[in-house]
């Protein structure tokens, strides 16, 4: 029987997330990732910045990091170059990822630094009260969208992939056994990884775009998410207005902190 009390800070709990929330289901899936890893728990290192999302290593029993806004990203290369033997994991949201900490999450990509990056995407900033964020869709409601969100959404994905990242996949907590998956061959992967998890915010998201039941959130993601290998049997028609889960790109490229060992050699044999 799988004991998640071990890797639970028992004093934490309850947690403050609303019900519905998706953000523990991907707290249990990462758990469950973690022991099938097999990684010692004394060498991973969590951090995250500041959302809903980016509480989950104030509930997780291992070394964390919980810093500023934005800047998981930053601490995680600060820690990941100060040890290269940590297995170093970030967890942030669609917001603190891709509005405030853009650039960071750009340019650690394009490094190829071997982190772990879980990006919950919600579509909105949950924790401030459901601000647009860059993957909030066209359309949908905010409260800084009354009228509807006129802005072109991000593809974080897409735009790992295109900055450089070895390993992205994207997941969602309708389907918890690919989003458990999904994350174990990320911790696996050594360079940039990220699981783009879509998880339902109802309080902050639904409630304002017609799905305030998080039971409607759910359906959702179960009929607008298509897997690997069911969307390679689809056509373009059919692909229109869904969404791509599973691996979406997985390469063998050069790591940074590899790299930088290498040169620092190098340099002491000269
Ligand atoms: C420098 C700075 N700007 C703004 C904030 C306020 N703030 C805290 S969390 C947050 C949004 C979080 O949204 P997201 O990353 O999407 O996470 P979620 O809460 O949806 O999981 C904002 C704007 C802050 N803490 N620090
Ligand atoms: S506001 Fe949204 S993201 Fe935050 S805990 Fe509530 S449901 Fe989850």
């Amino acid at each position: 029987m799988f004991n998640y009390l071990e890797y639970v800070r028992e004093g934490n709990f309850p947690h403050i997330w609303c019900s519905g929330c998706g953000d523990g289901i991907v707290l249990k899936a990462l758990i469950r990732a973690m022991e099938a890893s097999g990684m010692s728990r004394d060498e991973a290192v969590m951090v995250s910045g500041i959302g809903c999302s980016s509480r989950t290593p104030g509930y997780v029993d291992i070394n964390t990091l919980h810093t500023t806004h934005g800047r998981a990203i930053p601490f995680a290369t600060g820690v990941k170059h100060a040890n290269p033997a940590l297995k170093v994991i970030v967890v942030t949201g669609d917001g603190d990822a891709t509005a405030i900490g853009g650039n960071h999450f750009i340019h650690a990509a394009r490094r190829n630094i071997d982190l772990t990056v879980l990006l919950y995407n919600n579509y909105i900033y949950g924790m401030t009260g459901g601000q647009c964020s860059p993957t909030t869709p066209i359309g949908s409601k905010a409260s800084t969208a009354k009228f509807g969100n006129i802005e072109p959404t991000f593809n974080i994905s897409g735009l790992a992939i295109a900055a450089g990242a070895s390993f992205v996949a994207r997941a969602d907590v309708y389907n918890t056994k690919q989003c458990e998956k999904m994350i174990g061959l990320a911790l696996e992967k050594k360079g940039f990884s990220l699981v783009e998890i879509l998880t339902p915010c109802p309080t902050a998201f639904g409630r304002r775009n017609k799905m305030a039941s998080p039971v409607k959130l759910m359906e959702w993601l179960r009929d607008n998410t298509v897997s690997g290998a069911k969307w390679e049997k689809l056509s373009e028609e059919d692909r229109e207005g869904k969404i791509r889960t599973g691996i979406l790109i997985d390469l063998d490229k050069p790591e940074y902190t590899e790299e930088y060992k290498k040169l620092t050699e190098k340099l002491r044999t000269v």
